[in-house]
């Protein structure tokens, strides 16, 4: 790891968050090169992480161990040199925070036990929610004491409607047909649901900003399967609830929503949700997004996974593709969803070479 020497290891605590190149384009400047950080860069395809894994069955408490979870939250960094590291956690912390039961099977995916009506949330309970995340907070400070002084710490959330279907369904989902049957039949009591993760989404999100994390990014992985009334107002608004929320206590803290699968709506959640960034899925046409989105926010994304794990010449195309179109503004480079567990880390070596070696030339 030869190409680590460069970095100064130096702890991360004192460094002023603003000089940081991922915080850079996050505000609004096109950095050339642009920073480098991928969605899911901890898990399965790291084999320092399946080896850190097999020492915890239990994902659950994997994610409530500040040492284990310091660990692999380092580890891409350690390996790839990336300039944002994100907390390692789980969206689902906050369900199994509030009492429901959560379970993650190995090969399966998350278990709930689901609630489908009003009733069912009395047995949610906010007043242990913080006691319960407190390692959560822990692993934050852990991590910035460790982290590289250029490193930017990102913390995350998953959006309010995206943890619903999660709590509704019962785990996974193919068409969120329970979720979104409560949605149209008795909004009044969905809210109820969803008002409860926007307060209790917005308390966790700031109390990771006061542990130090220096940007959040808001998972709304399922959003794409709202038609635009829906979108408005179980992904849109909430999120800008929660936003508006953070900005109140920490206006500085810049922060990414990936409504995944928006399409045409992703220019409106850029204007309407108080996002600083949004997160391009792979499906996004990049020349659209330049002149849709970038004018209104910065843009993160958005190379296709499989293309990733493919690897060669049609990985190459497409970073260059990408690189060429959103150079003229605020960009950061990452992938349209999670790195898949089966992708070689070679694929990754390379394609952190090629955009740390992009300049401004290239793409005249
Ligand atoms: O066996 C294992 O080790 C578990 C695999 C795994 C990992 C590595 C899960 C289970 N969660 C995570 C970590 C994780 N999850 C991170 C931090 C690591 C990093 O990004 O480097 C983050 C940000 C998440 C967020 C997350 N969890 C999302 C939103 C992002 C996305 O991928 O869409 C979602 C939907 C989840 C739920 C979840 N967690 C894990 C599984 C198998 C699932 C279900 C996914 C599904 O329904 O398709």
């Amino acid at each position: 790891m030869d190409k680590l020497n460069h970095i100064d290891w130096s702890e991360n605590n004192m460094t002023s968050n603003v000089n940081k190149k991922f915080i850079r384009a996050l505000k609004g400047e096109a950095v050339v090169p642009p920073p480098l950080w991928l969605m899911r860069q901890a898990g399965r395809h790291l084999e320092e992480y399946r080896a850190l894994r097999a020492k915890n069955k239990n994902f659950l408490k994997f994610c409530y161990s500040p040492d284990l979870a310091t660990e692999a939250t380092l580890q891409p960094i350690l390996r790839y040199g990336l300039d944002a590291a994100i907390l390692f956690s789980d969206i689902l912390v906050i369900p199994d925070a509030l009492g429901q039961q959560v379970e993650f099977v190995s090969r399966e995916g998350p278990k709930l036990d689901p609630v489908s009506k009003a009733e069912d949330l009395k047995i949610f309970d906010r007043s242990g929610l913080h006691d319960h995340l407190a390692p959560v907070y822990e692993t934050i400070t852990r991590i910035k004491k460790k982290l590289p002084k250029e490193t930017s710490l990102i913390g995350f959330a998953g959006a309010p409607w995206t943890v619903a279907t999660y709590m509704v369904e019962g785990g996974s989902s193919k068409d969120y047909q329970k979720t979104r049957t409560w949605a149209y039949q008795s909004p009044q009591s969905f809210s109820m649901l969803i008002d409860l993760l926007v307060d209790t989404t917005s308390d966790y999100l700031i109390r990771q900003i006061d542990a130090g994390v220096e940007a959040i990014q808001i998972f709304d992985s399922w959003a794409g399967v709202l038609p635009p009334g829906q979108f408005e107002q179980w992904a849109l608004a909430p999120v800008k609830e929660i936003i508006r929320r953070i900005c109140q206590s920490h206006p500085d803290i810049p922060v990414i929503g990936f409504p995944r699968g928006a399409g045409f709506q992703y220019v409106k959640y850029a204007k309407e949700a108080g996002v600083d960034a949004v997160s391009l899925d792979s499906t996004v046409p990049v020349e659209w997004a330049a002149e849709n989105i970038q004018p209104i926010c910065a843009v993160q994304g958005n190379l296709d996974n499989l293309a990733l794990l493919a690897g060669g010449e049609i990985m190459e195309q497409e970073v260059c593709r990408i690189l060429q179109a959103f150079s003229g503004g605020p960009f950061v480079f990452n992938l349209g969803h999670g790195i898949l567990p089966e992708t070689p880390v070679p694929h990754v070596e390379r394609l952190v070479e090629l955009v740390r070696a992009r300049s401004t030339q290239d793409h005249g």
